[in-house]
């Protein structure tokens, strides 16, 4: 009987051990594909439910917790050229696949179907608030952006600027994750002081109806002049910040030292664009300076958004040109650029 008994108890550990095999296999075999896919952020987990609304504290951008908090993004190119890019599953892979946290809405004014150059302000302000409501629903920051050019001073459209902010502050207050952007890139012979009057006529506007959401103001010489800015910020609001752009092929150590300068005078500093081609958006790209450049901004804890998301033949777009899809990119359809990006993050 022994025998016996000890011969099933035997047969019956094997069978055991067969069941704890095949059960054990066919539990870790969805667990392995599932991480290779992306990670599905859950909803109590988003980048905004985690942050809630940002504020300005001295120099630095802080959640509702008070801790400093840093913005990692990506910006559409112009909607106008490019509006197949606003859709949520681009966004989506964005977060999930990317670790992007916030995207940038870029809305040139003066360019081709520019907002005050003849393009369909309707048409321009539904992708605004497609783009809006896809960013919200994944739980993103975005960024509403005047993008000034070749406008030079933003004063020239400032009337329009003002209806187009009171008009957005009115319907977005309610949301914590959007931040305004009133002017790209002041450049020509734009002043710091021309900036600050355009300025104040738009944040008193956007502060009719919002009173706590952030704006970025650009600075001279295509927001790079932060030290100007420093030497003279606005005053009488909350929860400004300051634009610096560069390109990292062309903007090296002695623009990271305008950027020490800002923030030594306590200057809170935001890049809401930048790319790591030269500033043409165009020609070499430089990984090297481009790592400097990341290396500096997280140490400062400063946000950056990377110019841009499509596939336009230049060296700063981040999807290669033979790439057509407009969502679900993968590490195949990215240009140099884009891999640099991604792998960065
Ligand atoms: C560039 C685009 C390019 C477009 C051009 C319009 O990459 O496809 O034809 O604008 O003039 C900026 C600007 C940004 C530029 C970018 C690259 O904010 O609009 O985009 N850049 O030149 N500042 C520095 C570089």
């Amino acid at each position: 009987m022994k025998t016996l008994s000890n011969i099933y108890l035997k047969q019956y550990t094997k069978k055991f051990f067969c069941l704890f095999l095949a059960l054990s296999l066919f539990t870790v075999t969805p667990t392995e594909t599932v991480s290779a896919a992306p990670k599905k952020i859950q909803k109590s987990q988003t980048p905004l439910k985690k942050n809630g609304r940002l504020k300005v504290k001295k120099s630095s951008l802080i959640n509702s917790k008070g801790k400093k908090v840093l913005l990692k993004g990506v910006s559409t190119h112009g909607i106008n050229w490019f509006p197949e890019y606003v859709n949520p599953d681009a966004f989506q892979t964005l977060r999930d696949n990317w670790g992007v946290n916030c995207v940038r809405l870029a809305m040139y004014t003066e360019e081709y179907n520019g907002y005050c150059s003849g393009g369909s302000r309707r048409e321009l302000k539904s992708l605004i608030d497609k783009g809006v409501k896809y960013a919200t629903d994944l739980g993103m920051y975005v960024i509403i952006d005047w993008h000034t050019l070749s406008d030079g001073n933003p004063n020239k459209n400032k009337k329009q600027a003002v209806s187009f902010f009171k008009e957005m502050a009115k319907k977005y207050r309610k949301h914590k994750n959007v931040l305004y952007e009133i002017c790209n890139e002041p450049n020509g012979n734009t002043q710091w002081k021309d900036i600050k009057t355009y300025a104040k006529t738009i944040i008193k506007a956007i502060r009719t109806y919002d009173k706590k959401n952030i704006i970025l103001v650009g600075t001279p010489t295509w927001s790079q002049d932060v030290d100007t800015a420093a030497e003279s910020p606005i005053k009488g609001y909350k929860n400004l910040m300051y634009t610096f752009h560069f390109y990292a092929a062309s903007h090296k150590a002695s623009y990271r030292s305008k950027v020490e300068k800002a923030i030594e005078k306590g200057l809170p500093v935001f890049v809401s664009e930048f790319g790591i081609s030269e500033s043409s958006g165009n020609g070499k790209i430089n990984k090297k300076e481009a790592n400097k450049w990341i290396k500096f901004l997280k140490e400062k804890k400063i946000s950056y958004v990377c110019w841009n998301l499509s596939n336009k033949n230049e060296s700063c777009s981040l999807l290669k040109s033979a790439c057509k899809k407009t969502k679900g990119f993968k590490s195949s359809d990215l240009s140099a650029a884009g891999k640099w990006f991604k792998k960065m993050l």
